[in-house]
């Protein structure tokens, strides 16, 4: 797919939403899965989510919502340890996001025998996002090399335009570059690289 080159502002409109992916405990440093340097995601995403508020713009917050013995977890045969168990402290958002009152939660993989990465998989974010005629998607959070590079990928075959903000996101790097290589396949897919001094 053609690249897109970004010049000048970005001006937020009607039809824009930020999709803050996952930033919950277990993915912080201390937590069951933590994503190094994962908090550093927060003061850009409370900042990005202070300028969609201002404009009157819908906000999502996607979370990884697991059943205690969810087919991800090692004990069940998955790749990860036990993380972000539904209602647990480990799947609370962190306490320093400043998610407003009006923010639309999207709780993924919360049946046992279906993991997802993406948050439009098996969720209504499609939906949600339809009914308020969202057509440009501003996303960030954690992690690059997973969760947000899925549903980056999903919201482009979707036919969002969609933007990585990628002073807010950073990678599990399970293998060293992952999380270039997901910047580098995001783009590749279509997605526009932005970061917050970019918008008007
Ligand atoms: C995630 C690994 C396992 C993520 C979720 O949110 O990126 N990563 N479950
Ligand atoms: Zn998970």
């Amino acid at each position: 797919m053609e690249k897109k080159e970004k010049s000048g502002p970005i001006v937020l409109q009607q039809g824009d939403a930020l999709v803050v992916v996952d930033v919950q405990h277990d993915f912080l440093p201390g937590g069951a899965l933590a994503v190094p340097h994962g908090d550093e995601v927060i003061e850009p995403l409370n900042r990005y989510i202070a300028r969609f508020e201002e404009r009157g713009l819908p906000i999502f917050a996607t979370r990884d919502w697991h059943p205690a013995r969810h087919c991800s977890f090692a004990e069940q045969g998955g790749p990860w340890p036990p993380h972000c168990v539904k209602d647990s402290w480990g799947a609370e958002f962190s306490a320093w996001l400043q998610l407003p009152s009006s923010v639309t939660i999207i709780s993924k993989a919360d049946r046992e025998e279906q993991d997802a990465y993406s948050g439009f998989e098996g969720t209504d974010l499609h939906r949600r996002l339809g009914e308020l005629g969202v057509k440009r998607l501003f996303v960030g959070g954690l992690a690059t090399d997973y969760c947000v590079l899925n549903g980056v990928q999903d919201a482009l075959r979707l036919g969002y335009t969609t933007f990585l903000l990628v002073d807010a996101v950073r990678a599990v790097d399970v293998n060293p570059g992952d999380g270039v290589r997901a910047l580098a396949a995001m783009e590749e897919a279509g997605a526009v690289l932005i970061r917050l001094e970019m918008l008007a």
